[in-house]
């Protein structure tokens, strides 16, 4: 095991909501890194991501954060990059190249975009009731797949022919979206990505959520 590596009985404790795609992005790289890490649920119904005890470690009221024995960082991608950079078994998660590091980095820009604004945000409304535009989010979620699904036909990963912290960062919503009332059954290439991503060793999922009635 990596010398640098936390100790087993001081694991990195992530904030989280259990069914956060965000939360669960981190939690799938700390476990392909095989990292020792346990999860603090916050009861965030009753407004423990807004207490100042958590504002202490993440001033903007979000999950997930880390806190990695004292080093504190919040934001799902940074925290992606951070246990890259600090815990890196040696493959090669966000290349050094100069063109294969900006296109992972593109597909993190996608995560916080596209995704977050498509399949992200359809689950939100059908699973955590967010009164958002349902229609403009499902129609953002087809047209991301309508250029995924494609691309995914040419290539075995989002980056390209090996798995990087594009597909970590890109995983959790895409294949949790059936819970926001978008059906991956059009989306071979797409499925046949996420089942890529789930053959990883040490792959962990996140637990699902009941698929809404009306879809
Ligand atoms: N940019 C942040 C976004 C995180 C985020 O949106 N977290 C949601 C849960 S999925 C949250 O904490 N929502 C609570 C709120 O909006 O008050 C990240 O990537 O970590």
């Amino acid at each position: 095991m990596n010398a640098k590596f936390p100790a087993k009985n001081n694991p990195i404790k992530l904030y989280r909501n259990p069914i956060s795609g965000h939360c669960h992005r981190v939690e799938l790289m700390m476990a392909l890194l095989d990292l020792p890490y346990e999860t603090i649920d916050l009861d965030m119904a009753n407004g423990a991501h807004k207490a100042p005890e958590y504002l202490k470690i993440n001033p903007f009221g979000l999950v997930p954060a880390i806190d990695d024995n004292g080093i504190i960082l919040a934001d799902s991608n940074a925290i992606l990059v951070y246990l890259e950079k600090k815990y890196n078994d040696g493959y090669n998660w966000y290349p050094e190249d100069p063109v294969e590091a900006a296109e992972v980095q593109r597909w993190l820009s996608v995560a916080a975009g596209e995704i977050a604004y498509g399949p992200c945000a359809v689950r939100l409304v059908k699973v955590f009731g967010v009164a958002l535009d349902y229609d403009d989010a499902k129609k953002k979620t087809e047209a991301f797949f309508a250029i995924l699904e494609p691309l995914l036909e040419q290539r075995q990963y989002l980056a390209g022919e090996a798995i990087t912290l594009a597909d970590v960062a890109g995983y959790s919503y895409i294949s949790h979206v059936p819970e926001g009332g978008v059906s991956l059954e059009p989306y071979p290439a797409i499925r046949a990505w996420l089942a890529r991503v789930e053959a990883q060793p040490r792959f962990v999922g996140m637990a699902r959520s009941p698929l809404p009635q009306d879809s």
